[in-house]
């Protein structure tokens, strides 16, 4: 893709904060979309074509809740899940690119599932201080948002119990296509888990030894070596170090630079098979205005790259400079 042919983007936020417990990240879309989102999009390039979706919402069924042991607020992610992986599914079959607004990062079990409904050769990319690959039995804290991995995996699907309410979520993602850039933080059985299971992960000592360039192109070789699969990023805002983007839940320093996390997206761009992206954790709740500020504009910037900003700057239509007559 480069700025001559069209990009049309839908946007999806989802208000959902109960995959962990702390007030805010919810109010991220609302935040987002206040910040002027949908116009920084719009002016990346003169072919951009931006559809807002709207918010998702969601009824949950009582009866579930307390139906899986170590998985708070459980009936409350299902039901989100499955609302929004229709609407991830439908705006893809819209022939747009998929931008959700998170929310925290549980709703990726939904936006990757919907993706999948839709694609079917899906690889994914996993950028996020954590591995996200938890299960009820590993996770030392209960949230949702630290298992949405363990959840999409086919590999990982026996380590589960029956989960009621998400048969319509099919675990048929292959861990051999995903990878993750930017984990400083993973709990012992997480690491377990990618060193067995041979999962491609590029850690902040990877970028720190080969340089962020490098380790995209790397891990797309790993999760896409022909070239043909429909990517999808899931971007933790708390992939980004804690001084450049520090509203949010879990902040981690010694993370990527905003420059870095700009750059990936750059050149996932490059490669014009971008279908979906997740921009969740952004909590704006956490911290001073400033702070807030600093996220939700680093946040902006990220997604611009990936929908073709041009830090070099665009040329204009008529290839002429303006002349004193
Ligand atoms: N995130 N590994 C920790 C847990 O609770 O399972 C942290 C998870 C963080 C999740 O930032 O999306
Ligand atoms: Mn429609
Ligand atoms: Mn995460
Ligand atoms: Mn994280």
């Amino acid at each position: 893709r480069n700025a001559s042919s069209k990009t049309e983007i839908g946007v999806v936020g989802v208000p959902f904060e109960k995959g962990q417990r702390k007030v805010g990240v919810g109010n991220a879309p609302k935040v987002m979309r206040d910040a002027g989102l949908i116009n920084s999009l719009k002016q990346i390039h003169d072919k951009i074509d931006v559809k807002d979706y709207g918010d998702i919402t969601y009824s949950i069924d009582h009866d579930i809740s307390n139906a899986v042991p170590n998985m708070i607020m459980y009936e409350h992610m299902v039901a989100c899940a499955k609302a929004l992986s229709k609407q991830v599914t439908e705006i893809l079959n819209d022939g747009r690119i998929c931008l959700t607004i998170g929310g925290d990062h549980s709703i990726a079990v939904a936006t990757v599932d919907g993706h999948i409904q839709a694609k079917s050769n899906v690889a994914l990319l996993w950028i996020d201080a954590h591995a996200d690959i938890n299960t009820n039995l590993t996770s030392t804290s209960g949230n949702l948002h630290g298992m949405p991995v363990a959840l999409l995996t086919k590999e990982l699907s026996d380590y589960w119990p029956y989960l009621p309410g998400m048969d319509w979520q099919k675990p048929v993602m292959s861990i051999r296509n995903v990878a993750y850039i930017g984990l400083r933080s993973v709990d012992s059985f997480e690491r377990l888990l990618i060193d067995n299971m041979g999962i491609t992960a590029f850690g902040m000592e990877e970028v720190e030894k080969f340089g962020i360039d490098q380790c995209v192109h790397m891990a797309l070789e790993k999760i896409d070596p022909t070239h043909s699969k429909s990517i999808h990023v899931s971007f933790d805002i708390d992939s980004i170090d804690s001084l450049e983007a520090p509203s949010t839940g879990t902040p981690v320093r010694g993370g990527l630079t905003l420059r870095e996390g700009i750059h990936l997206m750059e050149v996932i761009h490059k490669t014009g098979r971008l279908s979906a992206i997740d921009l969740v954790e952004v909590n704006p709740s956490i911290g001073t205005k400033h702070n807030v500020d600093l996220t939700v504009s680093a946040a902006i910037h990220i997604i611009a790259a990936a929908f073709g900003y041009s830090r070099k700057g665009l040329r204009p239509k008529v290839d002429d400079l303006p002349i004193q007559t």
